[in-house]
């Protein structure tokens, strides 16, 4: 059953596709409570435990601490950190009942988890305009799906977008790109992507392409498609103000851009110098702004990333000014500043500041919006953009299409990335846990940026971040400019990185094909352990392992010096050990604890009492996988539904997409 409540005159962010009666009265679940803006409690039994919040820190049970939705650009993110790229507003409260909650407003909110009192859920914002909706069901699983069935159903990529990606913030050259492919053809390491980080743009102005690096852009594309390699190009969020530059100046005359209240455009600096924002809200300025892609399309391109969609803002010219007087007055003063903290407090400030935010406004039908009351909504908006400029300009083809910022409603249009994460153990974990959460919230083409992105990886954590990658569906190996390059051919012994990338084609058929059904069920593609088996106290605690599928558990390595790990079983499976040497066997494991070895090149599964899955021959790309030609691993006698269509279409009812393979 779904309730929904409403309060206030709630911005339309049309994240929920369905229209639900308003419910009068009390809450079937926790009480609103009276006063300013929005206050929701509900108290907990002592074992009740809270998923869901997609991208967030910390772990699949997110009890015990206090998140903020603010969609917020912070590579330096770590345990007590409470506000990521996204802004994820539904939680699954799961104990004697199981109670879904969505909050569905894209102003600040907090959500209290047993933070402030461990027994109690708080959930606060300011703003007092939203719907919540509240989902029982009898199970955790059964929440999710009617969740999903409201928000409609999760982006689909073409299949390209199942294999492996290089990326590197730095590339800038044809022979930077042509190098990396080079390097993996030349060892046969597997690779479909390579990503142009902001480099290859001409002076960082969207939907251009540098003249000098690229004087024919459309033959480097198809050099690359030759080797069938797809270029994915990123773009930004702010518009270059430059006179002459036609996206600027259409934008200017057509009113597209944010304004200030004075209705004169918003200005901020990021990566071009001082930009404009479209206004992503207004449904012309969005067709506007999407109408852009094409320029590349045109030229060959089938995928992107959007970045900076929060929106990062790097300084703004108010707030420059403000901490520039700041500085003059201390450089006037003979003396030691009498508030040593002010500057630097200052110049931290800066970026990302509310106080931009709330001088931003958009535009949508008429009627005039602060940034602040909508702010989560923007790279909803840019992705939305995108997807609907695909859709109306070949409506039969999917495309790739991704982006750092997010709202619920945002997934489907396109997939995430988790944003800039750091080369630590402690971000491998974080990009387990948070995949069950992304997937109970609709996004199911993510994955994180693969051995880190800031901070210098070593050759360990970018193998055991790999074996996770291979199951992750977008499995991207990018890092920042000035860290420690890690490309698989920077390191020593690039053969174990050739048997791990390779698992990942191996596997392609089923991740591809459980993918597909996942969204076009309305279901979660990795679950927590604790929604398959509710009644084993371990597998609800267990943070460190996912059921994959309806068929798989995974057990990724995730910690430094460890030559295996524990593994928890809640019931018999057979071991599946991918990579390695090839020779070794699966075997059947009982139910309870085990230690298993696993080597640096090898990538464990646990197949599930009656099911088996797919193998492939691994290719050097995508296209290069063989469908007809599969192996079944698992228990005899059981059967597999695969889903296999062109890779690109929409059609995907079509009958002859789904075939039952039997072991
Ligand atoms: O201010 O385009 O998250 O993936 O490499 C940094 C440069 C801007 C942030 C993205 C990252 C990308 C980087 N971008």
């Amino acid at each position: 059953m779904i309730y929904r409540y409403r309060f206030g005159r709630p911005f339309p962010t049309e994240a929920v596709m369905r229209d639900i009666p308003v419910s009068q009265g009390e809450p079937v679940y926790g009480s609103f409570e009276p006063g300013q803006g929005f206050s929701f409690k509900v108290r907990m039994d002592a074992r009740d435990a809270i998923y869901g919040l997609g991208e967030n820190v910390r772990g699949i049970n997110k009890r015990g601490f206090e998140y903020i939705s603010d969609a917020s650009d912070d590579p330096f993110h770590y345990e007590t950190t409470r506000s990521l790229y996204g802004a994820h507003n539904f939680i699954l409260v799961s104990g004697e009942r199981s109670v879904g909650l969505f909050f569905d407003q894209p102003a600040r909110m907090t959500f209290d988890l047993g933070y402030s009192k461990q027994d109690t859920i708080h959930i606060y914002s300011e703003s007092g305009n939203l719907d919540v909706y509240m989902i029982e069901a009898e199970c955790e699983e059964k929440v999710v799906r009617e969740f999903r069935q409201l928000i409609g159903r999760s982006y689909i990529p073409p299949r390209f977008a199942f294999g492996y990606g290089q990326s590197r913030w730095g590339y800038k050259t044809p022979e930077d790109f042509r190098e990396v492919v080079r390097e993996h053809r030349q060892a046969h390491v597997p690779l479909d992507m390579v990503y142009m980080d902001i480099d290859y743009m001409d002076h960082f102005k969207d939907f251009t392409v540098d003249p000098v690096n690229f004087p024919d852009f459309p033959a480097f594309v198809k050099e690359m498609k030759e080797q069938h390699i797809q270029l994915v190009p990123i773009i930004d969020a702010g518009v270059k103000i430059e006179p002459g530059y036609d996206v600027y100046e259409e934008g200017v005359e057509q009113g597209f851009f944010c304004t200030y209240e004075d209705d004169s455009c918003f200005t901020a600096c990021v990566w071009p110098g001082y930009t404009h924002f479209p206004d992503i809200l207004n449904p012309l300025a969005r067709a506007w702004f999407g109408s852009y892609y094409k320029r590349l399309t045109d030229a060959g391109i089938e995928g992107f990333w959007n970045d900076m969609c929060e929106p990062a803002i790097f300084f703004t010219p108010e707030e420059l000014k403000k901490t520039r007087a700041a500085m003059k007055e201390s450089l006037d003063l003979d003396e030691p500043v009498s508030q040593p903290q002010r500057i630097a407090d200052l110049v931290r400030s800066m970026s990302n500041n509310h106080a931009d935010y709330r001088r931003m406004f958009h535009h949508v039908n008429g009627e005039r919006i602060c940034h602040e009351d909508v702010h989560n909504l923007f790279g909803y908006g840019m992705t939305r953009a995108a997807g609907e400029a695909f859709e109306r300009d070949e409506p039969e083809k999917r495309r790739l299409m991704f982006s750092r910022s997010s709202y619920i409603g945002a997934h489907r249009y396109g997939g995430i990335w988790m944003g800039d994460n750091m080369s630590w153990w402690s971000h491998l974990r974080m990009n387990l846990a948070m995949l069950p959460s992304l997937n109970m919230c609709g996004f199911l083409y993510t994955g994180a940026d693969l051995a880190g992105f800031g901070a210098d990886t070593t050759r360990d954590l970018a193998l055991r971040w790999l074996a996770l990658g291979v199951f992750t569906p977008l499995m991207r190996n990018h890092s920042c400019n000035g860290t420690r390059r890690q490309e698989f051919y920077r390191f020593e012994g690039t053969d174990d990185f050739r048997t791990v990338i390779r698992v990942r084609y191996q596997l392609l058929p089923y991740l591809y094909s459980t993918f597909v059904k996942a969204a076009l069920e309305d279901r979660m593609m990795f679950k927590p352990l604790a929604f398959d088996y509710p009644g084993d106290p371990i597998a609800r605690e267990c943070e460190d392992q996912l059921m994959l599928g309806d068929e798989c558990m995974i057990t990724p390595v995730v910690q430094q010096n460890a030559f295996g790990r524990v593994v928890y079983l809640p019931e018999e499976m057979m071991l599946v050990m991918l990579g390695g040497d090839g020779t070794k066997a699966s075997r059947i494991l009982p139910a309870g604890h085990h230690y298993i070895e696993v080597e640096l090149n090898e990538v464990p599964l646990f197949v599930r009492p009656g099911k088996c899955i797919p193998l492939a021959e691994p290719g050097e790309y995508v296209d290069d996988i063989d469908a007809e030609d599969l192996t079944l691993v698992g228990y005899v006698g059981s059967t597999y539904e695969l889903f296999w269509d062109d890779g690109y279409g929409k059609n995907y009812e079509k009958e002859t997409n789904f075939r039952i393979m039997k072991m």
